[in-house]
């Protein structure tokens, strides 16, 4: 019998939260994604997401439900409503921006207090020039060592796939 997951992916704005989930699903992925109306600094993608995403990917015998959360803070009603009852969460980080680390930090502190279970922390847009390193990330977040930091590219399946293989062996 297969079990049954429901798996939170979270991060600032613009870390790859989306991308992540339509790289793995098996489903097409349900998403809210609406235009962006106000210019953001060093932003140029044209969407972003205002609920939720939603998807879904068996790995192995283990199915995820994967709710992918909006990064604005005006939209984070959703967070409490999406943490509910989550196996686990992927905390995303887009590497190539550690002016967004504050708010990561902020987030991690949020999601491990409404519920303590396992997450990852994936140090995205590896592929991203000026990238830094895992390491590094790990560094700026203050994490500590117990607390896992995994290379990621949300535009590669093979890397989301290692990302979630993890996080599965952690439930
Ligand atoms: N180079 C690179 N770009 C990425 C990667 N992941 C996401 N992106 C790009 O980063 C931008 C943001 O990706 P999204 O998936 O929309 O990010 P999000 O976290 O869902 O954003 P919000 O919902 O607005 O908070 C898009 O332009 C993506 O193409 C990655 O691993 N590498
Ligand atoms: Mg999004």
């Amino acid at each position: 019998m297969s079990r049954i997951y429901k798996i939170v992916v979270t991060g600032p704005f613009s870390a790859g939260k989306t991308r992540f989930i339509k790289a793995i699903s098996e489903i097409d992925v349900v998403s809210t994604e609406r235009k962006i109306t106000r210019r953001i600094e060093g932003i140029t993608k044209r969407t972003t997401t205002v609920a939720m995403d939603y998807g879904r990917v068996t790995l192995d015998d283990a199915v995820l439900h994967l709710h992918g959360t909006p990064g604005q803070a005006r939209f984070d009603f959703m967070w409490d409503i999406l943490a509910q009852e989550m196996d686990g969460f992927v905390l995303l980080v887009d590497s190539a921006d550690l002016d967004t680390v504050d708010e990561a930090r902020e987030l991690i502190d949020i999601f491990t207090s409404a519920h303590a279970v396992p997450y990852v922390i994936a140090a995205n847009k590896q592929d991203a020039e000026g990238a830094a390193s895992p390491a590094k990330l790990r560094r700026a977040l203050g994490l500590d060592a117990d607390i896992l930091v995994m290379p990621c590219v949300s535009t590669r399946k093979t890397s989301v796939k290692q990302v979630l293989l993890q996080l599965v062996e952690m439930l």
